[in-house]
């Protein structure tokens, strides 16, 4: 039930429930709402409705009791404990998933404890929503923690209109088949109206694996599905429709805060503190191998080496956030990581002016709108990402027009922000002409690009993506055609 005891009518199931414990000096608590598009995106949809928020409250052990947020969200608290947050979330999630969905860039790691554990959550989950969730309500599960959620609650709850949304990509079915539990994700995932994708290629990626591992047929987005195949008999024949609706940003909130005088003036002062160079770079990421991090820093050190670009001139601030590291792959990345900036600082710094700032920390929204004001070059250049958001936070803060967009073609934003400096980020040599381009294109070139990219944001933000998505989940085939 929800904080106030009844039943809702729209509810947000994601592994995360969108909120940190704050612990004070004198050892009282309080919950902060973590300020993040999905937030946003969601508090806009969920004013005027009666909604619940079900997800993990980020500590281990028993779930708090429902409350609700000083912005007035309403949230559902769901318990896992250490060895679930290591086989579901560590594990299964971030170990098995997250490699298959991002192109193999390392091993995924298959566990059956893994699996089991990651089952048994989702069941949980679907409890939880069964439990609040009124008759008829609309529930909006997200990503790929969470895929056999659709199904268990379909199972529960039939009345419920339900859809689910992919923030990451859907791989293509040459790999997705290397997962031993393919066919049970599939599955989970048919028991959704509707199922959102970042790209149609991701979309179409998911279509396929249902004809060729389940033997659905499909016509257009829709796939048909008799509920009944090989080794599984027993749920009823679905329509289930899977579209592209690309994620966004909070664009009028993100630029309203990059306008204030304040970030205008910490922004300088960031210049000021590099020594004021004629061209200052950036990478923002969480420190993930998808992130192309390490292709980037080999792109730099190689310009480096060229004499093209340098200290005093041009200097490289990389920020990575912390992530993940109690998986070993994130572990080895980040001394990698370290390992190449060490060296390039190294080879090229001199006493006072680093060629490459190294911030292994996470920073205020503030502080973010003002870094991404202070670059020239924006670098997102990742080997595969859903969307990347990054991206379109940089265009938002740039309000003055200025700055560039160097953008890997293998990140979801390329499908849309295509006035963007285009590159593919394993291809070094091309790169490094792409930064270099867009370092010497002419002021009037980079407002054009800049203009053009701002308008795709602002009219596509994450507010017109809720809505959306919304509509197109009510609107969902639900039922076979008469034969
Ligand atoms: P992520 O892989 O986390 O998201 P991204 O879309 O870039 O990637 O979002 C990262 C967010 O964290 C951005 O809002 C960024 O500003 C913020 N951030 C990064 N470094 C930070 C730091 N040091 N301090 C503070 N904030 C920082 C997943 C998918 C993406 C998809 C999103 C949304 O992998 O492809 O775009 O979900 O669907």
């Amino acid at each position: 039930m929800s904080p106030s005891g009844r039943t809702v009518d729209f509810v947000v199931a994601a592994n995360r429930l969108p909120v940190d414990r704050v612990v004070h000096p004198d050892g009282s608590t309080e919950w902060r709402t973590s300020p993040g598009g999905l937030v946003t995106a969601m508090e806009s949809v969920m004013t005027g409705r009666d909604g619940v928020w079900v997800g993990w409250a980020g500590e281990p052990g028993e779930a708090p009791e429902p409350f609700e947020t000083e912005t007035g969200l309403q949230l559902h608290p769901v318990p896992l404990d250490a060895n679930e947050i290591r086989d579901y979330y560590e594990g299964f999630s971030n170990d098995t998933l997250w490699p298959i969905y991002h192109d193999v860039i390392v091993e995924p790691t298959f566990h059956r404890r893994w699996w089991a554990t990651y089952r048994t959550v989702n069941e949980r989950f679907a409890h939880a929503v069964a439990d609040v969730a009124a008759e008829g309500a609309t529930v909006w599960v997200h990503d790929y923690q969470l895929q056999l959620v659709p199904a268990l609650l379909r199972d529960l709850r039939p009345d419920l209109r339900i859809g689910w949304f992919n923030h990451i990509p859907f791989p293509p079915v040459e790999l997705f088949a290397q997962l031993p539990w393919r066919k049970h994700v599939l599955r989970g995932l048919l028991g959704a109206d509707f199922l959102g994708f970042q790209r149609t290629t991701d979309a179409g990626n998911f279509v396929r694996a249902c004809r060729q591992l389940l033997g659905a047929t499909s016509k257009g987005d829709v796939v048909a599905w008799e509920g009944t195949d090989d080794d599984h008999p027993g749920a009823s024949p679905r329509l289930v429709r899977a579209a592209a609706v690309p994620i966004s940003i909070d664009f009028a909130g993100l630029e309203a805060l990059a306008r204030t005088p304040e970030v205008r003036a910490r922004a300088k002062e960031i210049r000021a503190s590099l020594g004021d160079p004629d061209v200052v770079l950036l990478g923002v990421d969480r420190l993930d191998y998808t992130k192309g991090i390490r292709h980037r820093l080999r792109a730099i050190s190689e310009l480096l080496e060229d004499g093209d670009i340098g200290p005093p001139e041009a200097t490289f601030v990389q920020v990575a956030t912390p992530s993940r590291e109690r998986v070993a792959a994130y572990r080895q990345l980040r001394a990698q990581i370290e390992g190449m900036v060490g060296r390039i600082n190294g080879d090229f710094s001199h006493i006072g002016d680093a060629a490459v700032h190294y911030l292994h920390q996470s920073y205020p929204r503030d502080e973010m709108a003002a870094m991404f004001q202070a670059a020239d070059i924006m670098l997102v250049t990742p080997l595969r990402d859903g969307m990347n958001l990054v991206a379109k936070e940089y265009v938002t803060c740039r309000h003055d027009l200025g700055g560039a967009l160097v953008l890997s073609e293998f990140t979801g934003a390329a499908q849309e922000l295509r006035q963007a400096y285009s590159c593919n980020p394993h291809d070094i040599i091309g790169l490094k002409q792409t930064i270099l381009r867009a370092i010497r294109d002419s002021p009037s070139e980079r407002r054009r690009r800049m203009r053009a990219l701002r308008r795709r944001v602002r009219t596509n933000d994450v507010q017109t993506w809720a809505q959306r998505y919304l509509r197109a989940l009510e609107f969902a085939p639900d039922k076979p055609p008469r034969r």
